[in-house]
């Protein structure tokens, strides 16, 4: 697992279509230095479907604790409802210091107003370059897999932003079962 872990995203993609349906426990996503443009480019996530809880731990290539122009976030979106297209809930947040969170529905991949009402936690290391999002199962009503889409958008220079996906634009993990 840990040999060949410089991919490109095509190789990725289409190793992505041989991978099983599901995975019991931990997933990680492999994303790469795509969006080089934005010291905040995702290099990895990490999903861990717990018995209480869904961790996802995403490492950047740099991330930078202020910005000396506009400002960067990262949402997490989770699926959590098969029957239901796209994600029901997702997890917003600035990158740099002082930034707050909310956890909000989502509809049609859009974020709602409407924030959850649960046990969460997000996180910014930035001296390990690493987010931690801890979320409680009671957040998605302990459905059994989940699967999880990150963005990342860095807004330094506003009038050109640059966004990273992993594992690709509205794409998810493979479904993770509660270990
Ligand atoms: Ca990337
Ligand atoms: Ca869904």
């Amino acid at each position: 697992m840990k040999n060949g872990l410089i991919v490109v995203g095509a190789t990725l993609a289409s190793l992505a279509l041989t991978i099983p349906a599901a995975y019991a426990g931990t997933v990680v996503v492999e994303d790469g230095a795509d969006a080089t443009a934005s010291p905040h480019d995702i290099v990895a996530m990490k999903v861990k479907h717990k018995q209480d809880r869904l961790v996802v731990r995403t490492t950047h290539t740099d991330l930078r604790k202020h910005s000396d122009g506009g400002g960067s976030g990262t949402t997490i979106y989770i699926d959590s409802n098969k029957s239901r297209k796209g994600p029901e809930l997702a997890l917003t947040s600035g990158l740099e210091s002082g930034t707050d969170y909310a956890l909000v529905k989502v509809k049609k991949w859009k974020l709602t107003d409407r924030r959850v009402d649960c046990d969460y936690r997000f996180r910014i290391n930035w001296a390990k370059d690493f987010t931690k999002l801890r979320l409680d199962r009671a957040c998605f009503k302990s459905a059994s897999t989940v699967r999880v889409s990150q963005k990342m958008v860095d807004s330094w220079d506003g009038s050109h932003p640059v966004t990273d996906w992993a594992p690709g634009k509205r794409a998810f993990s493979p479904w993770v079962v509660s270990d």
